[in-house]
């Protein structure tokens, strides 16, 4: 499986059992300092494992849950080719989703108990997804702007030190390139194109420029898991640095469209090199990760709805898989 790359040494087993913990952390982290991989079978630490299920999981729920908003224009695309490209990018959504969940059944959970995590309200998901998509210029502005914020925060997390989820990053991220070079093209069409076209664009850039700028998380003063994530080399860069790369490509692809970013007092800063942005609003960001965004309450209430409606299909798939296994057993 695409995620699965157990070391076959199977562990450390140079310290017998009963010997100090401290011994097996002290060589887990000169391991990660060395820049070496992490895999499921090797020792580690309880929080090491415990931080990854959460993310990784958290992760794969924001691929679903995002599935939403965006499928929610495939009957509705303008043309057949807008379709089908649309279609192809929901179905790369869904399979990141199962990379991921699949990367994280390597630390022992299991997808089930994942997904039942997810419908209890209980696992986060990216705020980004509990907004809604009111027109066409929205699936421009996700695949432009949404998908260049994933693409910002998972490359480096394609250096991951835990093997599964640093493999499953770089296949993830060749795809997310694909749909931000469709959202900033759909954009591009939409700017080129009638008065009313280019309204909606910047109209799409106006809602979803704050939240993706908070996209990248708490700045890093508020943000509780960097420190020990970065120890770990689970994180790599932190937020308030992957969002200013993001404002610092994004701004100058804004000034192409012809295209006017939310923000009155964003400036260029010579003396810096960047883009500097006027204050985030985290009231708005603390709510939505709370569940009180727009769309928080809509985007479980599908999620449960699909999951149910799905159940006759993980039935058949597993008849299917015991009549092969009993086919099997049988040959044998
Ligand atoms: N939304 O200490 P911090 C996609 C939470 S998929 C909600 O900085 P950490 C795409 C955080 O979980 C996009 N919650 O945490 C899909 C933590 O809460 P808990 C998803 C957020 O983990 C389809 C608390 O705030 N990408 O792009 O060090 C179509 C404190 O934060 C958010 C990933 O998941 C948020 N935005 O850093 C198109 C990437 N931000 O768990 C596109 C992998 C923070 O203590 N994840 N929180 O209750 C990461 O890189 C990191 O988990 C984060 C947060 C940078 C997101």
């Amino acid at each position: 499986m695409y995620t699965q790359g157990l070391n076959i040494e199977a562990g450390d087993k140079s310290i017998p059992i009963e010997r100090d913990e401290g011994e097996r952390a002290r060589r887990f982290q000169a391991k990660i300092d060395a820049e070496q991989r992490i895999e499921p079978n090797d020792w580690m630490p309880e929080g090491y494992r415990k931080t990854l299920i959460r993310q990784i999981g958290q992760h794969a729920h924001s691929e679903i849950v995002g599935m939403g908003p965006e499928g929610n224009w495939i009957t509705r695309a303008p043309s057949l080719r807008r379709k089908t490209i649309l279609l192809a990018k929901v179905q790369d959504e869904c399979g990141h989703g199962l990379y991921l969940y699949a990367a994280a059944e390597t630390l022992g959970v299991s997808r089930e108990e994942m997904i039942d995590q997810l419908l209890a309200g209980k696992a986060k998901y990216s705020s980004i997804f509990n907004y809604p998509t009111t027109t066409w210029a929205d699936v421009g502005a996700i695949g432009w702007l949404v998908d260049g914020a994933a693409i910002m925060n998972q490359i480096p997390l394609c250096r991951c030190s835990y093997g599964p989820y640093a493999r499953a990053m770089v296949r993830v991220c060749k795809e997310e390139s694909f749909h931000q070079r469709q959202g900033f093209e759909l954009m591009l069409v939409l700017c080129r194109g009638t008065a009313e076209q280019k309204r909606m664009a910047q109209d799409a850039l106006n809602r979803w420029w704050w939240p993706v700028v908070m996209m990248f998380g708490p700045s890093d003063a508020d943000s509780v898991h960097s420190a020990q994530s970065t120890r770990w080399k689970i994180k790599r860069v932190s937020n308030d640095e992957l969002r200013q790369r993001f404002i610092d490509v994004t701004v100058p692809q804004a000034q192409f469209l012809g295209l006017t970013i939310p923000d009155p007092e964003l400036r260029w800063d010579e003396a810096s090199g960047h883009w500097r942005h006027g204050p985030i609003d985290w009231s708005e960001f603390n709510a939505v990760v709370a569940g009180n965004g727009p769309c928080n309450a809509e985007r479980l209430r599908h999620r449960r709805k699909v999951h149910a409606e799905g159940a006759w299909v993980r039935e058949a798939a597993l008849a299917h898989a015991a009549k092969r296994a009993a086919r099997t057993r049988s040959a044998a």
